[in-house]
């Protein structure tokens, strides 16, 4: 990926902060990490997937988005390393070890690193800028809390399954009845956020095109994170996950169906309605556009190539950038009002 590899750039305060679950935020992540300076980017990443497996600490969407933008994703599995050998998780299986949860050689050592880091003190956030640093990625990203969150799903036959035994081992069969977020009403969101939405340098809030209900939740779920996206000076933008009534990858489409939740990007505005300043939907869905109550933008979300994610991430700066004027004009006749 010789196009994002960047010179050695001064760190500066990020004016684009992005929040995004796995693979398909990452993808946008990674449109607005190659047209963005180095640094101008910062991510809030979900952290309620993380588990511990074999005594070690998982987060795979701050590694997908880790791999993704250093260039070494694995674009055929959407998960892991390219390029990546097998060698552990064979001689596992021939000892007749647990291999629901597939962990590459590469893969595995990012997690032996990140939680020998954890174990000697360190903060997730300072384990994952150190892991970053060393993949040299430009761009600020920050697990969500540095405090365990773990997102559990209730299913219908009456069971509380951890959400990667639900989306790996169970591969996302059973009927959902709703989602817990264990531990978010104790965590803290990660400090460089909340400083950075109050922040002049920033531009624009982007939600990703990710699971609201798994991947975006959890974030919201922690004391202050929607209070703080709704009070905040710039406009916060949303694309929908959804496009002519499927997801594009994953379970928010099926989990919408089991939740009776219409599956239109409707649903998927409203959802974020209370903080939300614009909605960016696809072209297949734009009969839909005149229902919303906030801008739209009716553009191609769906991501196949590098060039779908550069130009996604350019409409959803330029739509930020012209909500923005009018925010702005509207917080300064309120001030006057007031
Ligand atoms: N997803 C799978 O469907 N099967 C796996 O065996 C698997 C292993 C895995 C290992 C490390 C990692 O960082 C992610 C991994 N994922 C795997 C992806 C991951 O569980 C999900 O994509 C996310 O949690 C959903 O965003």
């Amino acid at each position: 990926m010789k196009d994002i590899v960047r010179n050695n750039a001064v760190k500066s305060k990020p004016r684009v902060l992005a929040l995004s679950g796995g693979i398909g935020g990452a993808k946008l992540a990674l449109g607005l990490y190659r047209i963005l300076d180095p640094w101008d980017l910062a991510v809030v990443v979900n952290t309620g997937d993380d588990f511990e497996h074999f005594g070690l600490h998982i987060a795979p969407d701050v590694d997908t988005l880790m791999y993704t933008l250093s260039g070494t994703n694995n674009t055929e599995l959407g998960w892991g390393r390219a390029g990546e050998t097998w060698a552990f998780l064979e001689q596992l299986k021939r000892l007749g070890g647990e291999t629901w949860f597939q962990l590459g050689d590469g893969d595995l050592a990012v997690h032996l690193q990140r939680s020998e880091s954890l174990k000697r003190g360190n903060t997730l956030s300072t384990v994952t800028a150190d892991l970053f640093h060393h993949l040299e990625i430009q761009a600020h990203v920050w697990p969500m809390s540095d405090q365990p969150v773990r997102t559990m799903i209730d299913a219908v036959d009456g069971r509380e399954i951890p959400f990667q035994n639900y989306f790996v081992q169970e591969k996302c069969e059973p009927e959902v009845s709703g989602f817990r977020f264990t531990g978010a009403g104790d965590a803290l969101p990660n400090a460089s956020f909340m400083e950075l939405l109050e922040d002049p340098c920033l531009n624009a809030i982007i939600v990703c095109p990710s699971n609201p209900y798994v991947s975006v939740d959890p974030m919201l779920a922690i004391p202050g994170v929607r209070a703080a996206l709704k009070a905040c000076h710039v406009p916060v933008i949303a694309v929908s996950p959804i496009v002519g009534g499927e997801a594009i990858k994953g379970p928010t489409a099926k989990m919408m169906r089991e939740l009776n939740i219409p599956v239109d990007p409707l649903s998927i505005a409203r959802h974020y309605a209370d903080f939300l300043d614009g909605f960016i939907l696809d072209d297949a869905d734009a009969h839909h556009a005149d229902s919303l109550e906030i801008p739209t933008l009716v553009t191609r979300t769906v991501m196949q190539t590098l060039e779908d994610r550069d130009a996604l991430a350019r409409d959803s700066l330029s739509f930020a950038q012209r909500l923005k004027a009018d925010k702005s004009l509207n917080t300064t006749s309120a001030k006057r009002a007031s």
